[in-house]
């Protein structure tokens, strides 16, 4: 099903140059900004990691949600994690190196990067809307194993907003994925973060390299004058009309 929307075109000021998008085909897609990576005693500290690190990406993500939410964007949370009986967790990640709890041990916010437990869920700044779409991923990548593809090709979209944790691990990856199956997507460099500052900065290089070979990059303060811009244009045409 196409998205019925009119169209609402908007210029992104983003790198490696502008970017004109259809706010009415984008989607703001939330990568894993989950308790297990962003608290303490989640998976994400179990790896060895100053989680800490993290903080940085909620306002900016907390900004454009609520321009999202306000102009009725699609908006779609990823959360990372595996069944209580570890059948789509493979041994491969289980047994991966030797963090201070591995992947389903009891932790201080449940079973480490479990579904259902207190540390898979989206942190409480973040919360999905009872409206909006929530990707269950057992992977690093949001279209590997899970419903995304389907859910954005039956909405319509074209274009991604992608922000969330970590740069180059799971927002690196699904920017990959959703490049290769035909979407525009425009990382917002402010709303995603690493543990490791220089990670941040490279994987945001990497994608917008060789004149955006992944996708754009753009700060939250440029998304959110697009969609303001837009939404001042479509309220300045509804009084019109
Ligand atoms: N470890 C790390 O940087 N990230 C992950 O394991 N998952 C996500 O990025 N969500």
């Amino acid at each position: 099903m196409a998205n019925p929307g009119p169209v609402c075109v908007t210029t992104v000021m983003a790198e490696p140059e502008p970017i004109a998008l259809d706010l009415s085909t984008t989607a703001l897609l939330i990568i894993d900004m989950q308790r297990d990576f962003m608290e303490p005693g989640g998976f994400g500290e179990t790896l060895g990691n100053d989680v800490s690190r993290l903080a940085s990406a909620v306002k900016p993500i907390q900004a454009v949600l609520a321009a999202a939410r306000a102009m009725g964007m699609l908006v779609v949370h990823t959360r990372e994690g595996h069944l209580p009986d570890l059948s789509d967790a493979p041994a491969a990640k289980v047994e991966r190196g030797a963090p201070s709890l591995r992947i389903g041990d009891p932790g201080p916010m449940g079973r480490i990067l479990i579904r259902g437990e207190a540390g898979h869920d989206i942190i409480p700044e973040l919360y999905p809307l009872d409206s909006e779409i929530v990707i269950d991923k057992p992977g690093k990548g949001a279209f590997y194993a899970t419903e995304l593809g389907d859910v954005l090709q039956k909405c319509g979209i074209e274009n991604l907003l992608v922000c969330g944790v970590t740069t180059e691990v799971c927002v690196n990856t699904t920017v990959r994925e959703a490049n290769d199956r035909g979407y525009r997507c425009v990382v917002i460099s402010d709303g995603c973060a690493s543990y490791f500052p220089e990670f941040h900065e490279m994987g945001l290089k990497m994608i917008k390299a060789q004149g955006g070979i992944f996708g754009w990059v753009a700060a939250s303060a440029a998304i959110l004058e697009a969609m303001q811009a837009e939404t001042s244009t479509s309220l300045a045409a509804g009084a019109a009309r």
